[in-house]
């Protein structure tokens, strides 16, 4: 824990950290949740992973939005981070129908108000990513909200700006990956405005924590997919019979090690970096 920080916040996953007036020091944990649960045993290292590819797609997008990041620390998964006034909503974007999407589709046809096409399978591809804000839900799961009550939330030209903006965002990290046989299939941004009233980029970004990852080798629209990183996980909570609530399973160490490999295995196509080099020197993948 850094000395002399006050705790302001945290995630299931991570912890947010006071460092003076403008600056916040965010640290990413090695803990894993399945099914929305956090799980007892820790995977090695993937704090560490996100936290290196959260700064690769900050250092790409730059040109397209602004973002709170300062530096990376030595260790790895730290990051001094610009304190903003956090925007109340989240800014999901989807390029396929798989999770809260799928399921809205299914009863309405329609996802936070956009009306897609009839016959649309689980998981399809959509011919253009559509912006489906939620609200942060104070407990339990977030919600999705249609585009008016997003704008009142924030005010329109802000609306119409953070929407444009994560699409953006969305477009050039799904097009990359894309090339590199990682589907991104869907991911959640979370924006502030910096002193001067600027829209500024925030929390992670493009992580596979943050977004759904799929191997594009084994993409088969007409059901769920396999989660590029957490699938060795699941399957084998599924192997439990545990009903998903508190508290989850420990995970065996063949089932650790094999998920560590994806995480970096996912750090390592997309940044086309060695982890080793991101370890000896996390400002590598700012490069
Ligand atoms: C902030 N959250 C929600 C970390 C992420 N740059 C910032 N300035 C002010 N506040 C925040 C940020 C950022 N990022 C973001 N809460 C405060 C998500 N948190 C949850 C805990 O872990």
């Amino acid at each position: 824990m850094p000395e002399a920080a006050l705790h302001v916040g945290s995630g299931k996953v991570r912890e947010l950290y006071a460092l003076d007036d403008d600056r916040l020091l965010l640290v990413a944990s090695d803990r894993i949740s399945t099914f929305d649960v956090v799980l007892p045993t820790e995977i090695p290292d993937k704090g560490r992973v996100l936290t290196g590819l959260s700064g690769f797609w900050f250092a790409r997008t730059r040109e397209i939005c602004a973002n709170h990041l300062l530096s990376l620390r030595p260790d790895g998964r730290s990051t001094e981070c610009r304190r903003l006034e956090m925007l109340p909503i989240e800014c999901v974007v989807r390029g396929y129908l798989s999770g809260s999407g799928w399921k809205d589709y299914n009863a309405t046809g329609a996802v936070c108000g956009h009306t897609l096409p009839a016959g649309l399978t689980e998981s399809a591809e959509l011919a253009e990513p559509i912006f489906t804000p939620a609200t942060k839900a104070t407990t339990g799961h977030d919600e999705n909200i249609d585009d008016e009550r997003a704008a009142e939330l924030v005010g329109k030209s802000l609306y119409d700006e953070v929407a444009g903006v994560s699409i953006a965002l969305y477009r050039f990290a799904a097009e990359d990956a894309r090339a590199r046989g990682i589907i991104i299939a869907d991911t959640k941004f979370e924006f502030g405005l910096d002193e001067e009233n600027r829209l500024v980029l925030g929390d992670e970004a493009l992580t596979p924590d943050s977004s759904r990852f799929w191997p594009a080798d084994d993409y088969r629209p007409g059901g769920a997919q396999p989660s590029f990183d957490k699938q060795y996980a699941r399957d084998y909570c599924e192997t439990l019979g545990w009903d998903k609530t508190e508290p989850g399973p420990e995970l065996p160490a063949d089932v650790v090690a094999g998920t560590r490999a994806r995480y970096v295995e996912a750090f390592e196509r997309l940044t086309e970096i060695a982890f080793d080099d991101y370890l000896a020197n996390p400002s590598v993948v700012l490069a």
